[in-house]
C-alpha cells in the first residue's frame, strides 16, 4: 500500500486566496446589540430612632455594618435620634437584608431594641 499521495505537478504550491472569502460560507458578522442588562433595583438601610438604644451602640453598630468612620457614624445617629430615621447605606436587594438581619441581631444579643428596615429606592 502507498504511504504518500502521487506529486501533481500542476497543483498550485499554495491554497487560493478567494476575492469574497465569506461569500456562501456559513460565517456572518455579527451586529451590535444595545445593551439589555438593567441595573439592579437598590434599597436604602434605614435605622430607625427610640429611647432606650444607647447612642454608643448605634455608633459602632453604623461602623461595623455600614463600614462608615467614627465621625460620620456619630453624625448619622445624631440625625437619627433628631429626625426619627437615618439611612446608612443603598445596597441591592439580597446585601439589604443581610443588613438588617446583622443590626437586629447585634441589637437582640445586646438587649436594645433597636430597629432597622430596609426601603426601596425609586
Ligand atoms: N435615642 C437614643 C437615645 O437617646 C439613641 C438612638 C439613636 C437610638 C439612634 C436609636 O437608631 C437610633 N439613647
Amino acid at each position: 500500500m502507498a504511504t504518500s499521495q502521487p506529486v501533481n505537478p500542476a497543483a498550485p504550491l499554495l491554497p487560493a486566496i478567494p476575492d469574497r472569502p465569506f461569500e456562501g460560507s456559513s460565517e456572518a458578522v455579527l451586529e451590535r446589540v444595545p445593551q439589555k442588562v438593567k441595573p439592579p433595583h437598590m434599597y436604602r438601610v434605614v435605622l430607625l430612632n427610640d429611647d432606650y438604644t444607647p447612642m454608643e451602640f448605634v455608633v459602632v453598630v453604623i461602623q461595623e455594618f455600614f463600614h462608615k468612620d467614627r465621625e460620620t457614624a456619630t453624625q448619622i445617629m445624631l440625625k437619627i435620634h433628631l429626625h426619627g430615621k437615618g439611612v446608612c447605606g443603598v445596597y441591592t436587594a439580597d446585601i439589604a437584608a443581610t443588613k438588617v438581619e446583622q443590626v437586629h441581631r447585634a441589637a437582640h444579643e445586646a438587649g436594645h431594641p433597636l430597629q432597622c428596615v430596609s426601603e426601596p429606592v425609586d
